[in-house]
């Protein structure tokens, strides 16, 4: 892994000067502010030279790459079947391969939580006060898990937190939708806002402005949509609402780029992966957060309202992910 540094004069232009100059490959590290402007940080495969041939002992077939040592090969194995693209795994394995591990032999047990914790150290957590924003909006295609991920949010600041909450709601195009949150807010005891209009927007959330934690649900529009999703962004226009992007754990690659790109437009603060429970393969959509630079916000696992939600702690996802931890916070 090469480490390169990219300067703009503002965040958006560093960016930009990192995507053109850094190519498909690299990974994002860091952005940073610096004086006169902004830095961004790419991690870059590569970086030292490729082996001149095959190691003894480890023969590649004529045209083929060469053989990695048995050790790392079964933990790039482990990254692939969990669904991490290749340039996260390229970025894992060449980390591991200046780790004092012994990779001559599969059975190091100390070799995957090694990667975890290379993984780990890439991943961003969003950070304090972002998950704990006064508004949040839950924003995201159809069905993917945000009315109900906005139900455990509010359960785990209200139950655990002692938070008065409150909830708005957007999706107005289906009565069932209201009608969930509904259920959810009579449950909680909690005040449910409907509203139609950026104008009502407003109001509600002057209404709730000293509730100390008010969720807004957004309808879902498909990865595509973009002018309904425009919609929604000229709704939260100008409310001061923080969103947070929802997608599922099992979905492809692709189709988690195109949903990032159409919801790029309502400029998410961070990432809430759902359905981790549904997939043997949550890679992508961990992946997905490395590529973009959104940081992980939270992740659900199960249908249980409040208690299948769970705080986007990169070690954790990362243990979750390559070693089959489970997310249950000791209490
Ligand atoms: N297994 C599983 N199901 C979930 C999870 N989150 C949500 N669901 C289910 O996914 C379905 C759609 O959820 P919903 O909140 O209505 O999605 P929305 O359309 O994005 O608001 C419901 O049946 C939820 O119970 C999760 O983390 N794991
Ligand atoms: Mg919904």
């Amino acid at each position: 892994m090469r480490i390169t540094t990219f300067k703009g004069g503002t965040v958006s232009e560093a960016l930009k000067k990192a995507r053109e100059g850094a190519g498909p490959e690299a990974l994002l590290v860091e952005t940073r502010r610096v004086p006169g402007g902004a830095e961004v940080v790419m991690a870059l495969p590569g970086g030292r030279p490729a082996p001149a041939g095959p190691k003894p002992g480890r023969p590649g077939r004529a045209g083929r790459k060469p053989a990695l040592p048995p050790g790392l090969q079964k933990a790039v194995d482990r990254m692939k079947s969990a669904g991490l693209t290749i340039p996260v795994r390229k970025a894992v394995a060449e980390a591991l391969e200046g780790c004092d591990l012994y990779l001559d032999e599969p059975g190091d047990p100390s070799v995957l939580p090694a990667a975890a914790r290379i993984l780990g150290g890439m991943l961003k957590r969003l950070e304090i006060p972002g998950p704990r924003a006064r508004v949040t909006a839950l924003v995201g295609p159809t069905g993917v898990g945000k009315t109900t991920t906005l139900a455990k949010l509010a359960g785990r600041a209200a139950v655990e937190e002692g938070l008065d909450v409150a909830f708005v709601t957007l999706d107005t195009y289906r009565i069932a939708a209201v009608e969930q949150l509904r259920a959810f807010a009579d449950l909680m005891e909690a005040p449910l806002s409907v509203v139609f209009t950026p104008r009502e927007l407003k109001e509600a959330l002057a209404r709730f402005k000293h509730v100390d934690r008010v969720f807004i649900d957004t309808p879902g529009r498909g990865p595509m949509d973009v002018r309904r999703v425009k919609e929604i962004r000229a709704q939260l226009a100008g409310a001061g609402v923080k969103s947070l992007l929802v997608l599922p754990a099992g979905a492809r690659i692709g189709d988690l780029r195109a949903a990032g790109r159409t919801f790029g437009m309502l400029k998410p603060a961070g990432l809430v992966i759902t359905k981790w429970d549904e997939t043997t393969a949550p890679g992508g959509a961990v992946s997905f957060s490395l590529e973009t630079g959104l940081p992980l916000a939270w992740v659900t696992n199960g249908q249980e309202v409040p208690d299948d939600v769970h705080p986007g702690e990169p070690a954790r996802v990362a243990r979750a992910l390559l070693l089959g931890e489970t997310f249950e916070e000791k209490k």
